[in-house]
């Protein structure tokens, strides 16, 4: 490893390279220099990423917008160019591709809101950051995995998968599969409300959770937003749904203990807040009409891909424990289900604040 964070062009030769962070796909490693700076090096998952140069133009090209617009270096990614070559990535011998970012010091990156406040200033963070990409048009970015929230789609590979049933694992998720088909019907809501010309395309993160913020250590205002490796055409309501997903659930993503898990309604509302602040005027009438369905089709969809992955024997999502991505599907349709039994007061919320 301390071979590939050579190859970068650093002002100090490498010295120390660990593991770093909670990701569910990339690896990622926090690398010292013998000047003591610090940078984030990524060994970007090549079976996720198929076109991982096209990633890489992708994350350049929005981290290059967003420096405009920023006051300061840490409000943005920056990536470590390569010694003697003009792409910021290198490949290893297996083929794989690597990049590194300048590591933003003092900053947390929370797994959970600690309070309302938190999730305020994490919609703060998401929705400056798509009224700062408005201005970016989405062809120009590539579409890097066709179909990443196309919700009826992995409804398709669910069936494929339970057809196959290759872990023999089928017999045991029939009521969180029932749970899963009962809802086919509204998988292509925010597809087709796309096609219709209803929903606008942008560039969207696609991958919103609250670690994928970070928040000054000092001022717990939000810094910059990270994970850019899924920014490409795509829809607001989705990734407004995705932060409420997560963030606006009382337990961790894979809580076993369903008991535990609820979807907050102050947490969604604080969240609903910071992020029609942070996007201004340049969120449309009709996606602040179907936020609320961002939210419950996208954990819909997130319970369907766990689900799909418990059963091809967890190959696509890391796993640290047998069973941890049922208990993930499963967290994901307890909160559909909360969110059902909240739905019209997600609704007023959100009239409320579009006022
Ligand atoms: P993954 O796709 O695996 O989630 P991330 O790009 O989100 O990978 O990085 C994993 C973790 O590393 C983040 O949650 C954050 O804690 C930390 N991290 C990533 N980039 C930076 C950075 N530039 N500065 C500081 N911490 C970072
Ligand atoms: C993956 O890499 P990470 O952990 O930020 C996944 C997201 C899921 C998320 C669920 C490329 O994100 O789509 O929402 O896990 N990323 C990809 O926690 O599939
Ligand atoms: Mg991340």
């Amino acid at each position: 490893m301390i071979e590939i964070a050579g190859r970068f062009d650093l002002p100090a030769p490498p010295t120390t390279c660990r593991p770093y962070g909670n990701g569910h796909i990339n690896d990622t490693f926090l690398v010292q220099d013998a000047a003591g700076a610090r940078y984030v090096l990524q060994r970007v998952n090549r079976r996720v990423f198929r076109q991982p140069e096209a990633v890489m133009a992708n994350v350049a090209t929005v981290i290059e917008h967003l420096s405009q617009g920023a006051s300061s270096e840490r409000e943005h990614l920056t990536l470590v160019p390569l010694r003697g070559a003009a792409q910021p990535w290198t490949v290893d011998q297996a083929g794989d591709y690597w990049r590194m970012y300048h590591f933003i010091e003092h900053s947390l990156c929370l797994e959970r809101a600690e309070s309302d406040q938190d999730m305020r200033k994490a919609g703060l963070a998401f929705g400056r950051f798509q009224r700062a990409l408005a201005t970016l048009p989405a062809e120009r970015l590539h579409t890097t995995i066709p179909g990443f929230h196309d919700t009826a789609r992995y409804y398709d590979r669910l069936t494929t998968a339970l057809a196959a049933d290759t872990a023999g694992r089928a017999a045991d998720v029939a009521p969180d599969v029932a749970f899963a088909l009962d809802r086919q019907d509204q998988a292509d809501l925010l597809g087709g409300l796309a096609r219709d010309g209803r929903l606008p395309t942008r560039v969207t993160h696609n991958d919103t959770k609250l670690n994928n913020v970070l928040f000054d250590a000092t001022t717990r205002e939000p810094l910059c937003v990270i994970d850019l490796d899924t920014v490409m055409p795509g829809l607001l309501v989705h990734d407004f749904g995705d932060s409420v997903r997560f963030g606006a659930s009382t337990a961790a993503e894979d809580e076993p203990d369903l008991a535990r898990v609820s979807f907050s309604l102050p947490l969604f509302e604080a969240y609903a807040a910071g992020f029609l602040e942070g996007c201004g005027d340049t969120v449309t009438p009709a996606e602040v009409q179907h936020l609320r369905d961002g939210a419950r089709l996208i954990t819909l969809e997130q319970g369907v891909r766990f689900l799909t992955d418990y059963l091809e024997a967890d190959q696509y999502y890391r796993t640290t424990r047998p069973g941890q991505n049922l208990d993930r599907a499963r967290t994901q349709f307890k909160l559909v289900a909360d969110m059902e039994n909240q739905w019209e007061a997600m609704g007023q919320a959100v009239a409320h604040l579009a006022g």
